[in-house]
């Protein structure tokens, strides 16, 4: 079994992580290429055609189930999730949220498709864009960044319940996480979602991974979301197979229970910004620790760093 660690596990945090912690802070610089509009005029991406009952699903619930959407690519993204845990420190962001005394590995590590091939030739090859634009109902959809976990084997550690909108310094209605399964990951240990709750107009505290502590966000609007599964009734949980897709608003609250492990549980999402979402000046931390934007609030995110990827360009 692995345990894994890239430093002393006792104070580790997760990468949803605060100031002080190994998750927030990175060796390597993300940003790998200066200006990634020639990249994507270069390269073009299939059309995705979304179900109107997926999208209705999508709009009440927050979340949709696309069994099978990426089986292809469980191959290439593992191989890149291989890169990151057999060498964290040379990827951005690696955390490792297991406590010390705690058993197995919960790894995760984000903002590194411009450093990982098999990332790379994802973001600019897939249907994900054209998928992420469908469901955020958008004409455009711009990449925002991608976020990799793992969950090894024996491992028994909840992720909190949290939603992804106060983690990062954008904000809008329009949003989408591509969550992909490259495990066959049983119903009772997928991480499941609240119904509805991208509709709540509440905004809860952004907490950690490694013992859901909240961070100091200077926002004494957001709440503290819940500690346990919320309203069992309103839980949208699923098993899904390697390949399946799960594609949820940043808003939708989700988190998974502490079931023990018997097998791997690996998840490579990329993050989409649709025609509403600007930069937002967020007083605490924010997850990506994202500096030297240059934008003022309400600004779209710039292109040169987050590429709009669909429509095609070229
Ligand atoms: O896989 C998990 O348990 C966490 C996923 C998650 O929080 C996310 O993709 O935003």
């Amino acid at each position: 079994m692995t345990t894994g660690n890239t430093g002393d596990t006792g104070d580790a945090v997760g990468t949803k992580g605060n100031a002080s912690t190994v998750g927030n802070n990175s060796t390597v610089d993300w940003r790998a290429i200066d200006d990634l509009r020639p990249l994507a005029s270069a390269t073009t991406r299939p059309a995705f055609e979304a179900s109107p009952a997926d999208i209705e699903a999508y709009q009440t619930n927050g979340v949709v189930h696309l069994p099978a959407a990426f089986t292809d690519w469980v191959e290439p993204l593992r191989a890149g999730l291989e890169r990151n845990l057999a060498h964290p420190d040379s990827f951005a962001f690696p955390c490792d949220s297991t406590l010390a005394g705690e058993p197995g590995r919960f790894f995760d590590s984000y903002c590194n498709w411009q450093l990982i091939p098999e990332y790379l030739t994802f973001v600019l090859t897939s249907a994900a864009a054209s998928m992420a634009a469908a469901f955020m109902e958008s004409d455009a959809a711009q990449l925002f960044h991608e976020h990799a976990f793992s969950k090894e084997p024996g491992t028994a550690k909840a992720t909190p319940w949290h939603h992804d909108l106060p983690y990062y310094c954008v904000d809008g209605r329009q949003t989408a996480s591509i969550y992909i399964a490259l495990d066959d990951i049983s119903a009772e240990t997928a991480v499941q979602f609240l119904r509805g709750s991208h509709r709540s107009g509440e905004l809860y505290k952004p907490r950690t991974f490694s013992d859901g502590t909240e961070y100091e966000t200077g926002d004494e609007s957001m709440l503290s979301s819940p500690a346990e599964t919320p309203v069992a009734d309103g839980i949208f949980t699923t098993a899904l197979a390697a390949g399946d897709a799960l594609v949820f608003d940043f808003r939708t609250l989700h988190g998974s229970t502490d079931a023990p492990l018997t097998a791997r549980r690996r998840a490579f999402s990329t993050r989409w910004l649709g025609d509403d979402t600007h930069f937002v000046n967020r007083p605490g931390e924010t997850s990506p620790p994202l500096e030297g934007l240059g934008l003022q609030p309400g600004d779209r995110m710039r292109d040169d760093w987050f590429p709009t990827l669909w429509p095609n360009v070229r």
